[in-house]
């Protein structure tokens, strides 16, 4: 309970907008799901960026306590203390009034991508207590809420002091409210990662991350003073490269450009666009900016050395793009989104000014490199060439075989028709397929059993993607096609099936499966995961059957280890090793009904960072995949 404090007109205000926040949390964070609570962390840490922005710090902290709480220090500033016209100090109104922005608004960068940058008071309001530390004017001083309200009496106007102190700076904790979020466990992977990007897009900056919720501590620096370029070696870490990577920088329009690429030997394109430091999953105006501008830039140089000659037609933006990874970073005073999920950059100037930067920077680059020139055009012409020879390809097998329903013998579709109401589940292996088909309700669940490992499309060609049986199946019965850089024939509209559910077992190589399943869909039908279409069974490990009472599903060694805390009798437990060992209507009861099963929602991040982490589970560098399992196992529990 917040303690009365004097309350005036401006306090029915605060009360009134903290209560909206409490009763639609989803429309000031998106959702109350796992990515909903992590967004706490990123609000909260992204004023810290700001006021490194700003120039004044260069240093934060980011904590994770046993308790659930979270930290967030840094040595900037420090939020104003002093008296506001509104008749509190301005520190309160940060926390108390949605979008307290305007004066407090460190400068033009706001960093308000989509769904981020909602307010620290949102953060305030949606947290079961939140506790302020401000050090500035050699005073620490303190403020503390509970649920959104002030807690603390303040003399004179003033916040109560808590010693003397020569450092400047900010630190917030705060507890998540259970009673808003549907988890309150932070991942620590999301947030890791986020740091780290955070790191890359502002390289004066140093972000120290800490779990301490297990039972060692857990610490890591991110401080990545080469920037997007220092990103873009560590995107392409694992690959080979065909040339260094190409950094170029400038501004238009009051717009700030910085652009990192490079070009690795494979097939496809990596092109990932930032708006003030927040991802734009949907890309957006500054993606098309860079890539009209890059396209025409290579066709030119690609007329004046003569290798496209007049006879032939231009490269196309994919053949220009084959093998590049790239980062586009835009700093935009007044960034404005739209899109599915509001990631989408839709400011028509920002496509101006990359545009701009772009033609004349990359020229400037090129002039001076020629070799490297040499080496992307060839990439082009190699990928030209390709793609004509697959255009003729596909066109054959198009009309040959005309991708038709039923002709896929392996699928056992359901009955209904209806894709609101159908379901289609991928499964791991032969047998667990067989089961599964007993075991469903044939009149909406559709079994497509797959055997093995799929391919990697990641290190493969189209071409060999295309001919792959098991991708081919999947690509009939979905029923929408497939996009890839030369040409999209996806047609979203046309999906069978309202829910597409991975289903492999929860061990390692069922992550595996997971991972190229995932980067299936993320390089040729993005729209499955942006539109929230694709899902991961969670099938479980254990399953305890005590003497008396009832059984019980146990999804990973925790569950294990906490059921036997709680259950002192003696029980039965049968361990899965994997889906095929389930009867039917184990199988039923665990995966497949939907008033018992868990499914994980798949989002766009998990899909983006697929292809990383296959490298990962499946590369020959054993402690890091030990470490992520072992994250997953503890966090996949608590989406139950
Ligand atoms: F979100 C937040 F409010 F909770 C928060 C703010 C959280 C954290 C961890 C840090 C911050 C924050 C805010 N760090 N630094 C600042 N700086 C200011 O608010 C500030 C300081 C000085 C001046 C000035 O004009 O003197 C202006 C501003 C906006």
């Amino acid at each position: 309970m917040a303690k009365k404090s004097s309350y005036d007109a401006s306090s029915i205000t605060v009360l009134e907008g903290l209560e909206a926040v409490r009763k639609r949390p989803g429309m000031y964070i998106g959702s109350t799901s796992r990515k909903g609570l992590n967004h706490l962390v990123y609000e909260i840490v992204d004023n810290s960026v700001d006021e490194h922005l700003a120039g004044y710090c260069d240093h934060i902290e980011v904590v994770l306590e046993a308790d659930g709480s979270a930290y967030v220090k840094d040595n900037g500033r420090g939020i104003p203390v002093e008296m506001h016209e509104k008749g509190m100090p301005a520190e309160r109104l940060v926390f108390t009034t949605l979008h307290a922005g305007g004066k407090f608004d460190n400068d033009v960068y706001k960093t308000s991508g989509g769904l981020h940058g909602v307010g620290s008071s949102v953060v305030n309001a949606l947290s079961v207590w939140m506790d302020v530390e401000i050090r500035r004017d050699g005073q620490v001083y303190h403020d503390r809420f509970s649920r959104g309200l002030p807690d603390l009496e303040l003399k004179g106007g003033l916040l109560p002091v808590l010693g003397k102190t020569k450092e400047t700076g900010t630190t917030i904790r705060f507890l998540p409210d259970p009673e808003i979020f549907e988890v309150t466990r932070f991942s620590a992977t999301d947030i890791k990662s986020r740091l780290h990007e955070t790191a890359y897009l502002n390289p004066t900056l140093t972000i120290r991350f800490e779990d301490r919720r297990g039972e060692q501590p857990y610490a890591e620096e991110y401080h990545e003073p080469d920037g997007i370029t220092g990103y873009i070696r560590d995107l392409n870490r694992n690959k080979e490269a065909v040339c260094e990577p190409i950094c170029i920088k400038g501004s238009s329009e009051g717009i700030e450009v910085e652009i990192a690429l490079q070009y690795v030997n494979e097939f496809h394109e990596n092109v990932l666009g930032f708006c003030n430091n927040i991802y734009n999953a949907e890309g957006g105006t500054h993606l098309t900016g860079f890539k009209s501008a890059f396209t025409s830039v290579i066709n030119s140089y690609a007329r004046e050395l003569g290798i496209l000659k007049d006879k032939d037609s231009n490269f196309t933006g994919p053949d220009v793009r084959n093998g590049m990874t790239a980062v586009v970073s835009v700093r935009h005073p007044d960034p404005s989104f739209e899109g599915q999920t509001k990631t989408k950059l839709d400011n028509q100037d920002a496509a101006r000014a990359v545009s701009k930067v772009t033609s004349e920077e990359v020229v400037h680059y090129f002039d001076r490199n020629l070799e490297v020139l040499k080496n992307v055009l060839s990439c082009a012409e190699k990928a030209a060439k390709i793609r004509k020879t697959e255009e003729r390809a596909k066109t054959n097998m198009l009309t040959k075989q005309k991708f038709s329903f039923d002709s896929n013998g392996k699928l056992a579709n359901c009955e209904s028709r209806d894709p609101k109401k159908c379901e289609i589940f991928i499964v791991e292996g032969d047998s667990a397929g067989g089961s599964a088909k007993t075991a469903r309700d044939r009149s909406y669940q559709a079994i497509l059993p797959i055997r093995g490992k799929i391919l990697n499309v990641e290190k493969a060609s189209i071409d060999k993607v295309l001919a792959n049986a098991e991708i081919k199946t999947m690509i009939n019965s979905f029923g929408c096609g497939f996009s890839e850089g030369y040409g999209n024939d996806f047609d979203i509209a046309k999906l069978r099936y309202d829910k597409i559910i991975i289903m492999a077992d929860a061990d390692v190589d069922g992550a595996h499966i997971c991972t190229l399943l995932l980067t299936l869909f993320y390089r040729f039908m993005p729209e499955l995961i942006y539109e929230g279409h694709v899902y991961i069974a969670m099938p479980p490990l254990y399953k305890a059957i005590p003497s008396r009472g009832k059984e019980e599903y146990l999804y990973d060694d925790a569950a294990l280890e906490r059921y036997r805390r709680k259950h002192k009798t003696p029980f039965t437990l049968q361990r899965y090793k994997g889906l095929g060992e389930m009867d039917a209507e184990q199988l039923w009861e665990t995966t497949l009904n939907p008033e018992t099963r868990t499914l994980k929602s798949v989002e766009i991040e998990d899909a983006r960072l697929a292809s990383d982490v296959t490298e990962m589970l499946m590369g020959s560098d054993v402690p890091p995949r030990k470490a992520f399992i072992y994250e997953h196992a503890q966090e996949a529990l608590l989406d139950i």
